[in-house]
């Protein structure tokens, strides 16, 4: 029996004597009144995309594309999907993916197949993927194609800032430093480096449902220097006596209960320099540790995890601005190096103490990407593991026209291991200040995030060299 003559056995044994196919000038005798347009017809159905276009970002490694079968599940039907067009290039901006899909007799759950997309460090802004639907068997119609869009710029929310000082309060200083911490898929948390006329600079805490609106949570500073309010700031204090800036906050339910929240930060310590001004007595890289995110325990005593290495090394003056990961179950810090002739530059060490001591690998890992926007060099590294890429978010500084200020963009580069082979974006610097508003100075202290598909970076801007810092939102697509 042919397939057609098959076909319309069967529609005949479900007593319906209307075959589309068969039939010229089309059929609505499948609804009593003749207003239907072939609902409830049995037909092998519509194999189409999901969606006619999408927009996924360069850095999501895999994009899933979903394909319907929709207006009838008569019969088995197959379908060929192939990429087949588009201004992106198979084999260097996406593997050219083909293949088939079937569905069985009666079967409509949808099918899926992935697209590998490569993160090429070009700066492409956007590039298509055209991807169709052809060849269907059993007597299945094909929809139309499927347009996907690579995006691999960042767009800051036009909303931005996403938090900033509360007049009158203990952070109307400014807020820097964001440190977001993800919970769940509408949790969010946010610890951030801020202080006041009163305040020297502690950390805050807010928490969130997306990312976006904060709201300062609980009993703020949650974590504060040895002398918070300044008095006897011009003692020689521990490394964190006077000052707490940019935290790291990593959340990890493998952790010892008691150390759920773990957070690295810069502590500074301020003297007298016998001539009626502040001198820099000490510097590094310090560790607490919550069960809550709320109450932080120091180390005790309060000594630095990590200082500044020998004499002729890249990191001899100061370490800070540490960025931990827990990179399954090894601990993993990327950091800036200050030295006494060249820029500074990015440092890399690891722990096997929970993040209490560190051993620093003994040259830095990332000097920057050689752009104008970052010759004073690369700092405030914020790293994530996130598919087969370390992807590393950064502040660049060069000089300002005006002598003795200087400017802060933001870059990206990436790296198969976290060690070796640091590549920059091209179309570096990835943030920049805007033409106007609260961030048109500055952009500086990047927290990147993977959030399901899209990656998120958490920033601080300002506007006017030293002015009251604020925290935005860019995202990626
Ligand atoms: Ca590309
Ligand atoms: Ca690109
Ligand atoms: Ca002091």
């Amino acid at each position: 029996m042919s397939q057609s003559a098959a076909l319309r056995l069967r529609l005949v044994i479900l007593g319906l004597m209307c075959i589309p196919a068969l039939t010229a000038g089309g059929c609505n005798c499948g609804s009593r009144d003749g207003s239907d347009d072939n609902q409830g017809l049995p037909s092998p159905g519509t194999l189409q995309f999901s969606a006619a276009a999408m927009s996924v970002s360069e850095y999501i490694g895999t994009v899933t594309v979903q394909v319907n079968r929709a207006g009838g599940s008569l019969g088995a039907v197959d379908v060929t999907y192939s990429t087949s067009g588009g201004t992106a290039t198979a084999g260097t901006d996406y593997t050219a993916a083909n293949g088939t899909l079937s569905w069985a007799d009666g079967v409509t759950t949808a099918q899926t197949f992935p697209i590998t997309i490569t993160d090429d460090l070009l700066a492409d802004n956007a590039e298509t993927i055209v991807v169709s639907l052809t060849n269907p068997t059993g007597g299945a119609t094909v929809g139309g194609s499927l347009t996907i869009t690579l995006i691999d710029i960042w767009t800051k929310f036009p909303g931005n800032p996403v938090l900033g000082p509360s007049a009158g309060s203990w952070d109307d200083g400014g807020v820097l430093g964001p440190s977001v911490v993800q919970l769940g898929p509408n949790s969010y948390e946010i610890f951030y480096q801020a202080g006041g006329t009163n305040f020297n600079d502690s950390i805050g805490r807010a928490t969130s449902t997306d990312g976006i609106t904060w709201t300062k949570t609980g009993t703020l500073p949650v974590f504060t220097p040895v002398r918070p309010n300044g008095a006897g700031l011009l003692t020689a204090g521990t490394f964190d006596d006077d000052a707490i800036l940019r935290p790291c906050v990593v959340y990890d339910l493998s952790a010892p209960v008691n150390e759920r929240y773990r957070m690295w930060y810069t502590g500074f310590d301020l003297i007298d320099d016998g001539m009626g001004g502040l001198a820099l007595n000490a510097v590094g890289i310090g560790r607490a540790t919550s069960p809550d995110g709320i109450t932080w325990t120091p180390m005790n005593p309060r000594n630095p995890v990590l200082t500044n290495g020998p004499a002729g090394r890249f990191d001899e003056v100061a370490v800070a601005f540490a960025s931990v990961i827990n990179d399954a179950g090894n601990l993993k810090m990327w950091y800036t190096g200050f030295n006494t002739t060249g820029p500074s530059a990015i440092g890399y060490a690891t722990s096997t103490t929970g993040g209490a001591s560190w051993t620093p690998n003994a040259t830095a890992v990332y000097t920057g990407g050689g752009a104008a926007f970052e010759v004073s060099g690369p700092s405030d590294p914020w790293v994530i593991k996130d598919g087969v890429f370390y992807r590393m978010f950064y502040t660049g500084e060069r000089p300002d026209a005006t002598a003795g200020q200087v400017v802060w963009n933001v870059g990206y580069a990436r790296s198969p291991d976290g060690i070796t082979g640091w590549a920059p974006f091209a179309g570096n610097p990835a943030l920049t200040p805007s033409t106007s508003g609260w961030d048109s100075t500055d952009v500086f202290f990047p927290c990147l995030l993977r959030d399901g598909t899209s990656l998120k970076v958490w920033y601080t801007g300002t506007s006017g060299n030293g002015a009251t810092g604020r925290d935005g939102l860019a995202t990626n697509p």
